[in-house]
């Protein structure tokens, strides 16, 4: 299949790479966002979010007049959806995943598909949304036929390919990692794997729409539930007096095992997120991954448990103070090291908590942001870490950012510590 204009819809932290990435092989991307203010940015050549080389890419792609944004669908080769998929909440229950975006996406669209056209889906996706989109399509476009009426000799083929990208390492990523197409059918599978070779190194393997975007949920849910796995044995370890990361390294040392490394909880639009996708479909069967979920997700609430109950040590050793003189710092507010992203992070959820319950002074240390987010954090004060290690009580160590790690044990030596990332370990 021939493929010189492709189009991109939703311009976002997939979005915008995957249209930088197929601009810079000399294609003609139309970007589509509904966000004016993202679209008139990359029309300037810059970007509207923060990940490393990207801008890079974005602004050579718009100046050699590869890459062009608008709001409004065009006429393409090939549309490729990465819309978010968030939360609705439903009878009670509030992880049931939302596709409002994607069905906007196919409406959008919809008009100008022509005979011949590839439609895939990259948004993370619970089983069954590709087939839900072509269904969109359909009734959107009943003079053009679909693989679910028509099967191989449809007029437009439609797949699902999830992305598997690292926040931070996108670009390269989006490049090298392989990719797990599902076609509707074995063509749209076939022609969905031609257009990711204009720009993937990895390897294209095809299945099933359904496989496809279980095998997504899949590889998020299996890192979330060994997070959780790290997560409870820290908490285990607590208990019994046992330091946790001197523990997985001796485990790791087992040819079989490999335990990952627990924190705050888990943050990020992504792993805190899919599996749910799953638990919503299958709620009786789901039980090890909703309880992953629940693990991780109560963490932060834990966190501020150990707090607490260092101010109460720290007054115990100190009868002449109250909670008020009482200076908490905390180390990172990011979801992940070395990122500047604070969305769904289990860090900036801890910091939160302190200020609500900490009636003395929170600082917060950050070196990612300029100032800290519009959030519930007002009354914290955003500083260095040498003023952060000179003025505080307890040091609580939220994101092993790099410039913490150098943080030696003799800067805080003699100060009570609660270290969720081992950083300052024994
Ligand atoms: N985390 C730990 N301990 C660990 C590893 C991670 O507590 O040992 C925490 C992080 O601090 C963070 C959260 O987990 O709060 C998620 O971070 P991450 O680096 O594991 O993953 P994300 O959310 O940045 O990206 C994931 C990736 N999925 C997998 O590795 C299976 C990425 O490949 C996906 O493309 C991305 O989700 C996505 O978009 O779905």
């Amino acid at each position: 299949m021939n493929f010189d204009t492709i189009s991109v819809i939703g311009l976002g932290y997939i979005g915008l790479p995957t249209a930088a990435v197929i601009a810079s092989r000399r294609k003609n991307v139309i970007g589509v966002d509904i966000n004016q203010n993202a679209v008139d940015t990359i029309n300037r050549g810059d970007i509207h979010i923060v990940e490393p080389e990207l801008d890079i890419v974005v602004h050579s792609a718009v100046n050699e007049g590869c890459l062009r944004a608008t709001t409004v669908p065009e006429p393409a080769d090939a549309f490729l959806i990465a819309v978010p998929t968030p939360f609705k909440a439903e009878n009670g229950n509030d992880h049931v995943p939302d596709l409002t975006y994607i069905e906007a996406a196919s409406k959008a669209i919809a008009p100008v598909l022509e005979k011949g056209n590839l439609v895939i889906l990259e948004s993370t996706s619970p089983v069954g949304a590709t087939e839900q989109m072509a269904q969109w399509l359909a009734e959107a476009r009943p003079d053009l036929t679909f693989p679910q009426t028509h099967g191989e000799d449809s007029d437009i083929r439609v797949a699902h390919c999830p992305e598997r990208v690292l926040p931070g390492h996108v670009v390269r990523e989006l490049v090298e990692n392989d990719r797990v197409i599902g076609g509707m059918t074995a063509k749209c599978s076939a022609a969905a794997a031609s257009l990711y070779s204009i720009f993937v190194e990895g390897e294209c393997i095809t299945t099933t729409a359904r496989t496809a975007e279980m095998a997504k949920l899949t590889e998020n849910s299996f890192r979330d539930v060994n997070i959780a796995f790290a997560n409870e044995l820290s908490i285990i370890c607590d208990k019994l007096d046992i330091n946790v990361w001197e523990l997985i390294r001796l485990s790791n040392r087992h040819p079989r095992v490999n335990i990952l490394q627990p924190g705050p909880g888990v943050g990020g639009h992504c792993i805190a997120v899919d599996p749910w996708f799953i638990v919503s479909e299958t709620p009786d069967e789901a039980r090890l991954i909703r309880t992953a979920r629940e693990v991780n997700d109560g963490k932060p609430q834990w966190v501020l448990e150990k707090v607490q109950q260092a101010v109460g040590q720290f007054l115990t050793a100190n009868p002449d103070k109250t909670a008020r003189d009482v200076t908490i710092a905390c180390f990172g507010l990011a979801f992940k090291p070395d990122i500047d992203d604070l969305r769904e992070s289990p860090a900036l959820r801890v910091a939160e908590a302190i200020l609500d319950k900490h009636v003395g002074g929170l600082l917060v240390v950050e070196p990612n942001i300029a100032s800290l987010p519009d959030t519930k954090l007002e009354g914290a004060e955003l500083v260095g870490a040498s003023q952060a290690l000179a003025q505080a009580d307890i040091l609580v160590m939220l994101v092993d950012h790099k410039p913490f790690t150098q943080i030696g044990r003799e800067n805080v030596a003699e100060r009570l510590i609660i270290d969720c990332r081992g950083v300052w370990e024994a």
